[in-house]
Formats: structure tokens, sequence, C-alpha cells
């Protein structure tokens, strides 16, 4: 094993970085880059205070209690690791319901720092599902209760949303400038979707306000990319066998990138010397690792998961499975990408099947599974339709989303049950009873979920054949016969 050891700066620095969603993302994504720039450029100015809004409070507490210090394993594979050290979080907060039941510990602590004029950015990690969108539409779900809660007690919000809207009027209200907003979760015209919900939900509050922060709050978007899976007690115990014993350690490959639209009033860190690429319009890119990437992901941990296969490592060892991405990247996905003049996509798409590939991590197919109905828009859905009203097909897209569907029962193929993590499981599980012996029916219930799947899809006979067809071969010759079927189509 080959380690190399990269320590934190000694020294502590001012907070000018605001991070909601304080998750193994943000500690080995955007948090590295800062520690980078901070130890390369020697400026203090920009370090975080890194708050959770939902989850358990242990990691906020042990990472206070470690003096805001963790590790971050980079692995290129088994055998080469880079052990980082990161100081560059100032703060941990906390505004989330606490074991007693009460909410918002630490909000008033959290608002004030996201109101001080310091503060000049604030970033989000807080998956799909934690801006309150319509997942097809983009529009802020009014009746979900989170949303209710902040149009009701605007001044001590509790979803993103709301912690955003009531810092911005405090610094309005303050004559302060604003911050920049700048989502670094995995959804299409990110920026232009946390603006939308922020000022959908401002306009409930105070139409001036609303206006304020259309015309003067920075919603930049940006591309984010490294596989972070979440740890398992196994990681805990390979990072022990090399000296490191750290409860809030993350472990991720050692590809990262970020690629962000360069609109901050407010000013920034000059991360380009870390590898950031600063673009004035990000969708290319977000797009194709949208679809490219994490499209590939989604198929995988769908079909996988109902055959029992536990990591994308293993399902990738399956040709029968890696044949099924590369016929997805370049047959379905690709043609509906507009990239700029030169870009290889079959070099991308290969180069993603390497990643795959790392056989040090252990990324689990249930993860990437969870919250389904908030990703396969932006993953599979758009791209399908954009290909079909091209003129062309996508059986393997129908294939993913049959085992979508079949995946939503919360049991595999071999009947080994499992939770359904999404924010839709009830109305999924609802489904499901009521259609138990009709998989027709089924198929069309699901496709007629308009706030999940487009209905212009739904709506194309030949597709919604395809997906009844391929859930068919599923249920009845499991995955190496339906992916047989695919290979013959
Ligand atoms: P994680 O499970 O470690 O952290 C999830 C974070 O989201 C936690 O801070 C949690 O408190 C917060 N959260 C969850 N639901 C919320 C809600 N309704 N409101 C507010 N906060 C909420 O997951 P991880 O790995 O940090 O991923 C988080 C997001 O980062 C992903 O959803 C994705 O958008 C993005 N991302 C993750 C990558 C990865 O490989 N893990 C890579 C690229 C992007
Ligand atoms: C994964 C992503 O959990 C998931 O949905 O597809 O978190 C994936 O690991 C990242 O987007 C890679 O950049």
């Amino acid at each position: 094993m080959s380690t190399t050891h990269y320590p934190a700066a000694p020294r502590r620095g001012a907070i000018a970085i605001v991070h909601l969603g304080l998750g193994a993302f943000h500690r080995a994504h955007q948090a590295i880059y800062l520690e980078r720039y901070r130890q390369r450029s020697g400026d203090d100015a920009w370090g975080v205070s890194s708050a959770n809004l939902r989850g358990n409070v242990g990691l906020v507490d042990g990472l206070a209690a470690a003096g805001h210090r963790y590790h971050v394993a980079e692995y290129t594979d088994s055998e080469n690791v880079a052990l980082r050290e990161i100081g560059v979080v100032e703060e941990t907060l906390f505004s989330g319901r606490g074991a007693d039941g009460h909410w918002g510990r630490d909000l008033e602590a959290l608002l004030a720092r996201m109101a001080a004029p310091e503060t000049r950015i604030v970033t989000l990690t807080v998956t799909e599902k934690g801006y309150f969108l319509n997942p097809a539409s983009g529009e802020l779900l009014l009746d979900d209760p989170m949303i209710a809660f902040d149009i009701a007690h605007s001044a001590a919000p509790r979803s993103a949303p709301g912690i955003l809207v009531e810092a911005l009027a405090r610094r309005r209200a303050q004559g302060s400038a604003p911050f920049t907003v700048l989502c670094c979760d995995n959804m299409p015209d990110n920026g232009q979707r946390t603006r939308n919900a922020v000022l959908q939900l401002a306009e409930r509050r105070d139409t001036g306000l609303a206006e304020w922060i259309a015309a003067e709050v920075a919603f930049p978007s940006s591309m984010v990319d490294r596989i972070v899976p979440a740890m398992t007690d196994a990681d805990f115990a390979r990072l022990a066998e090399l000296g490191v014993e750290d409860p809030q350690a993350v472990i991720c490959e050692a590809f990262s990138q970020w690629v962000i639209e360069d609109d901050f009033p407010q000013g920034r860190p000059a991360w380009e010397a870390e590898g950031v690429e600063m673009v004035a319009d990000v969708a290319p890119f977000e797009t194709m690792k949208l679809r490219l990437l994490n499209g590939s992901h989604s198929l995988l941990a769908y079909l996988g998961a109902l055959a029992g296969i536990e990591t994308v490592f293993e399902a990738v060892s399956r040709e029968d499975l890696r044949a099924l991405l590369r016929r997805y990247m370049l047959d379905e996905a690709a043609p509906t990408l507009a990239m700029p003049e030169g870009t290889d996509l079959a070099a991308y798409a290969d180069s993603l099947l390497v990643r795959f590939a790392n056989d040090s991590l252990r990324h689990r197919l249930q993860q990437i599974a969870m919250d389904g109905s908030q990703k396969l828009p932006q993953r599979w859905l758009q791209g399908a339709l954009a290909r079909i009203e091209a003129g062309g097909r996508v059986p393997c897209t129908a294939l993913g989303l049959a085992a979508w569907i079949r995946y939503t029962a919360g049991h595999d193929l071999n009947g080994q049950a499992y939770p359904v993590d999404d924010p839709l499981a009830s109305r999924f599980a609802e489904l499901h009873q009521r259609h138990a012996n009709d998989p027709g029916r089924l198929v069309a219930a699901f496709l007629a979920m308009d706030d999940v799947v487009p209905p212009a899809l739904a709506g194309n006979s030949d597709f919604v054949l395809a997906v009844s067809n391929a859930y068919r071969r599923l249920t009845e010759q499991h995955l190496a016969g339906a992916l047989a079927a695919l290979e013959r189509s």
C-alpha cells in the first residue's frame, strides 16, 4: 500500500462561506478544494461554517469535538491512497430535529452567520429532495408540510429554501449586500432551480423581498463530480489499518471535477489553481455528467439491486451490464448532448467504466437507488424524450425504468426485502398493492405520475410497450434474460 499524507494547514481562518448539507460529498469535494486553496495561496479568508438541517447531530458535534479536523482518503486503487487532513471547516451547526423532538438547536447561530456581511457565499449539498421542487416541472412543492411550515413560520425556517430566504431577508433589512448561492447538488441547471425555490417561497412572504432577491442575488450553476460512497464499517477498518481512527472520515475516488459558472458579485476564492473550471455556461457539462455518469449509475443501481448485487464494482464486473452501459451511453444518451467542439464522448464513457471498476470503493447500489423519483427525470427521462423526439429508440432506458418500477416493490427478484428510500415511497407501495396482479396497469400507473415522468414520454406508445415488455422479461427471465433479450433488440 502506497500512502501519501497531506496534513491540514496549521492556522485557522475567517469564515466567508456557509455550507448547508454537511454530508460526505461536501467533506470530500468542496472542502478539499478550499483546503488546497488555503494551503497553496496562504489566503485565510475563505473558512467554512457547515450546517446540517437534517440527520443526526452526531457528525456536527463529532467534528466540533475533533477541533473541526477530519480525514479524506482518496483511493486511486486498492494499493494507492492519498490521505488528506482537512481543517478548512471552522464551525459546524445543527438546525434539524433533535433526539428530543425539538427543531433548530443552532438555527439562530446559522442565520446570524449567513446574515453576517463577512459571509459571501452559501453552498449547498442537501440532496435533490432538499429543495422541495416538483422533479418534472421544477415548481416549489407548496403543499409539502415542510414548505407549508416555512411559509407560516418564515423567521424560524426548517427547509434549505426557507433558511436561504430568511437569511437574505436579514441581509436586506440590515442594508447588507447579499451572498452568492452556489448549489452543488446533482440537478440540471441547479443554480436556476435553487433560485426558483427561493423566489417562489419569498413571494409568499414579501413581494419586495422576492424582487430584491431576483435583482441582487447570484445563483450560479455548477457541475460537481467525485464518487464518494457512504462509509461502511469495512471502510473505517481500512482507515484504522492506515493509522486513522476518525469517525468523521470519508473515503472517495481520486478523480474530482468541479465546473462553476463564474458569477460571484461578492467575490470568491481563486479556485482555478486547484483545477476548478470557471465557465460562462455549465449546462453542457452538467447534462453530460448527469446523463452519462449518473444515468449509468442508476441503471446499475436498479438492475443490480434486483439481482441482489451489492456494489458498483461487482455490477460492472459483469460483461452484460458493462455492455448495457456502453450501449446506453453511446446510443441513447450521447446523441442528446450538445457538447463543445472536440469533446470525445466515447472516451468519456470509457473513463466512467474505469472509474466504476475502482476496486477500492464499496459504492453500494442501494445508496444510488435512493430518491429515484428525484433523480430519474434528469438522469434518464428528459434525455429519453429528446432521443425519441429526434427519431431514436431508447430500449436501455426502457429496461432501466422497468427495473426502477419493479425495484420500488421493496423486494428483489429473489424475494429479498429492502427499504425503499424515496419521498414518494408510500405512493409506490399503494400502486404495487393496487396492481399486484396486473403488471401492465402497474407500469401504466407509474408512467402516469406526471411529477416524475414527462407526459410526452408517457404518451409515447412505443416507449410504454418497451417498458411493459422489459418489466415482463425481468420478472419472468430475471436480469440475465432481460439483458439477453435487449442484446437481440
Ligand atoms: P450524505 O447522505 O452524506 O449527506 C446528505 C446531506 O443532505 C446531509 O447533510 C443531510 O443532512 C442533507 N439532507 C438530506 N435531506 C435533506 C433535506 N430534506 N433538507 C436539508 N438537508 C437534507 O450524502 P452525500 O454523499 O453528501 O450527497 C449529498 C448530495 O451531494 C447528493 O444528493 C448529490 O446531490 C451530491 N453529490 C454527491 C456525490 C457522491 O458521490 N456522494 C457526488 C456528486 C454530487
Ligand atoms: C450517485 C452520485 O448516489 C448517486 O445517485 O449516482 O452520488 C454519484 O456518485 C456522483 O454524482 C458522482 O459524481
